[in-house]
């Protein structure tokens, strides 16, 4: 042997000992990820959550275990989307209405634009969110986003025309809350976390939002009365740490990925037929009535709604593609409602 034969043996002879012994690496624990969420368990926000959890635990075989926070208990409503980018949780599920100011392009599906309920909602936003890709989310990863349906007015007493609404106290966040002050409510801005408390002690004589917190937070026992509206739907929208979502392993990442749009769709069919049966509900075990505006005075509501549109297109065109970006949402409606 020559000496440079002899020296490749022996240092292929030393690799081969390390390797012998050094121990197989431990097979990798799945990653452990947290999910914050607002508002209480039994919400659809949080019964989205825990279906996204499943299905995203049994498609990736285990590689991943989410650890869920319904109640505000990890992060509140108002802290989600910072605190996500901070780190403080892994996941977090936000109402973009609660900051209007901060989501301008997905806020927009909350103008008054004839969503006709949260399914089709939920494709519109998630196809508008995909074609703009709007700055704003650009700090985290994007996994799905939803809508509630649209909102209908639970209140102590009943509203049957915009005299009865004149002056009530009434809460909404967001785009909603435009139009709660457009037909002369006093609008009362807060989450709906903080929103059964608020009804409880009265200093809201009731809300303007989807009808499935009737059952769920329980609102049927004090508001007995709702008007349909039928107006304006709530943006949600469901965000990742973009340094969690860089260090998941790839195969991880297409199952987050292609269930994006499908649990958009779940989330909205679940939120309309959960609506249904807490109308069923509301009626059966509390009485509630359920108030249908005349035609001729719907007439004068919608006409209150008219400049809104055209305002919003007018402080944003500036910006952003304020035209195309109402255009699309009319169009998506078109295309998604059946
Ligand atoms: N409508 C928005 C969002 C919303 C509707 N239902 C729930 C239930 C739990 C949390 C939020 C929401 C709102 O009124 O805040």
């Amino acid at each position: 042997m020559t000496p440079k034969i002899q020296k490749a043996a022996a240092v292929f002879a030393i690799l081969l000992l390390g390797a012998i012994l050094t121990p197989a690496p431990a097979a990798a624990g799945p990653a452990t990820l947290t999910y914050a969420n607002f508002p209480p368990a039994p919400t659809f926000p949080c019964v989205q959550m825990e279906r996204w959890k499943t299905e995203v635990e049994k498609r990736t075989d285990g590689q991943v275990k989410i650890n869920t926070f319904p109640g505000g208990t990890l992060l509140g409503a108002k802290d989600m989307m910072d605190g996500v980018i901070a780190g403080q949780a892994d996941i977090g599920c936000l109402c973009m209405a609660y900051q209007p100011g901060r989501f301008i392009v997905t806020n927009a599906t909350s103008l008054p634009l004839g969503i006709p309920d949260a399914r089709t909602g939920s494709l519109v936003l998630w196809d508008l969110y995909d074609k703009y890709k709007p700055a704003a989310f650009a700090k985290v990863k994007v996994l799905t986003m939803f809508t509630t349906a649209p909102a209908n007015i639970m209140s102590r007493t009943p509203v049957r025309t915009l005299a009865d609404i004149r002056g009530l106290d009434l809460r909404a966040s967001g785009g909603a809350a435009q139009i709660l002050k457009a037909w002369g409510a006093n609008q009362v801005g807060m989450p709906m976390s903080a929103t059964p408390e608020a009804l409880q002690k009265g200093v809201v004589q009731g809300v303007f939002s989807s009808l499935e917190v009737m059952k769920d937070l329980k609102f049927a026992e004090i508001c007995k009365n709702v008007t349909r509206t039928d107006t304006v739907i709530y943006p949600f929208a469901v965000v990742m740490n973009m340094d969690r979502w860089n260090a998941l392993p790839e195969a991880v990442k297409k199952v987050m990925t292609d269930l994006g749009r499908e649990q958009a769709e779940w989330t909205g069919a679940y939120m309309d037929d959960h609506v249904r049966e807490a109308v069923e509900w509301s009626k059966a075990t509390h009485g509630v009535e359920f108030i249908d505006i005349s035609p001729e005075e719907k007439g004068k509501w919608d006409a209150r709604l008219d400049p809104i549109t055209e305002a919003w297109i007018a402080d944003h065109a500036g910006e952003y593609p304020a035209e195309a970006i109402v255009r699309d949402i009319r169009a998506l409606t078109g295309a998604h409602a059946h």
